[in-house]
């Protein structure tokens, strides 16, 4: 399976097209709704999300909720739409480039000197369209028992220490929450953070935590560097606007630690196969699945665009000045999770795919059935 996508963050619509999506698996658009919703909301999103109405139009690849196994394309209209792609949109020209941002590295790059020619598509904006691909994804998953959820578990200077122990904690704890956190005492904290950031005309960024359980042993390869599921996760969850740092499992915390207490000891049981008492290596040993939850994690900066905004250079005058004040958010940690867990939706599912085939559904049950056969 692959994707690609399409679309300018105030252009007509984006869109994906998702090519190498198995035949016979039934897609609800509702439950794509539900997921690009949890996107827009969010404590710390700005005036934009007042404005969008982000739902999916399933353009091809089903017929009657069931995919036919061709290309699906989805897309999503863009209510602020104001650039044209036939017309004259008349908007200025944005001289200065934001620090942080894809702005002034983009433009030298492209040989532009108008800085919307880049943030038009560099803009978190094209992540509907992620979200949307990992939604089909995660109900092809859902099918192999496959869960995929996230939290927040820190926020500026706050951080929370409280370790879920199954992702079903982790919906039932996050469910009750305005920040998508399962420590409620540390999320007010939080929520004080990211409103004195709006306060002060800053930014803030965060943590936040991604599981994904039910997930077979045997996904991913040991044995070219470009299979390992590790590898494969990190560069998805990495492309992620504003994500800086990816960890999985205990991750920068094994620098620190002894190998007789960091490893996950093997044991086996009739009824649970071969299980761990710990998981500090995040569910992949050897760039494959080992069949314990997947735990990854992410660092999300402070959005670059700030009210009390910074120093920055006149790409035409090359003169000091300060970076233009346009509308933004002041944090986005909790809907980089959605899109975190979409991301991760998408890699499990190339992966599963790449094992067990991927032409129709009936097949690729048939193989995963037949895997388990030869593995008791
Ligand atoms: C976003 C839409 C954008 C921003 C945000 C994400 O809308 P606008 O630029 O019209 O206000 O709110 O973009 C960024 C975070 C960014 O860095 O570009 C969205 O739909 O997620």
């Amino acid at each position: 399976m692959r994707f690609l996508t399409a679309g300018e963050s105030h252009g007509q619509a984006v869109s994906a097209i998702i090519e190498g999506f198995p035949k016979g698996v039934k897609i609800e658009a509702s439950l794509i709704n539900k997921e690009l919703k949890k996107r827009m909301v969010g404590f710390g999103r700005g005036k934009r999300m007042g404005i969008e109405h982000d739902r999916v139009e399933i353009v091809s690849g089903l017929r009657n909720k069931i995919t036919l196994g061709s290309p699906i394309c989805v897309l999503v209209k863009n209510k602020d739409h104001k650039i044209f792609t036939q017309k004259k949109d008349g908007l200025k020209i944005l001289a200065v480039p934001r620090p942080g941002h894809a702005d002034l590295a983009g433009c030298l790059k492209y040989c532009e000197q108008d800085v919307r020619n880049i943030l038009e598509r560099s803009s978190a904006r094209e992540t509907v369209t992620r979200v949307c691909v990992g939604a089909v994804c995660k109900q092809f998953l859902a099918g192999f028992n496959i869960k995929i959820s996230s939290f927040v578990s820190g926020v500026g200077k706050i951080s929370s220490a409280a370790r879920p122990k199954s992702i079903e904690e982790i919906i039932k704890k996050t469910g009750k929450s305005k920040l998508n956190c399962i420590d409620s005492e540390k999320e007010k904290l939080m929520i004080e953070e990211i409103n004195s950031a709006r306060r002060l005309g800053d930014t803030v960024g965060g943590i936040v935590e991604v599981w994904a359980s039910g997930v077979c042993a045997g996904l991913g390869s040991v044995m070219h560097f470009d299979k390992r599921l590790d590898a494969k996760i990190s560069a998805y969850l990495m492309s992620i606007p504003s994500v800086k740092a990816v960890e999985i499992g205990a991750g920068f915390k094994y620098a620190g630690l002894r190998g007789s207490v960091s490893h996950d000891t093997i044991h086996f049981s009739a009824d649970k196969g071969f299980w761990r008492k710990s998981n500090n290596c995040g569910g992949i040993e050897g760039g494959i699945s080992n069949g314990e939850p997947i735990v990854t994690r992410i660092a999300v900066k402070p959005i670059p665009t700030l009210k009390d905004s910074l120093i920055s250079v006149n790409i035409s005058t090359k003169k000091k000045q300060k970076a233009p004040v346009v509308r933004s958010d002041v944090c986005v940690v909790e809907s980089a999770g959605v899109i975190a867990e979409n991301m991760l939706a998408i890699c499990l599912t190339e992966s599963l795919l790449d094992k067990f085939g991927s032409d129709s559904l009936k097949e690729i049950k048939n193989n995963f059935r037949y895997y388990f056969k030869t593995l008791s």
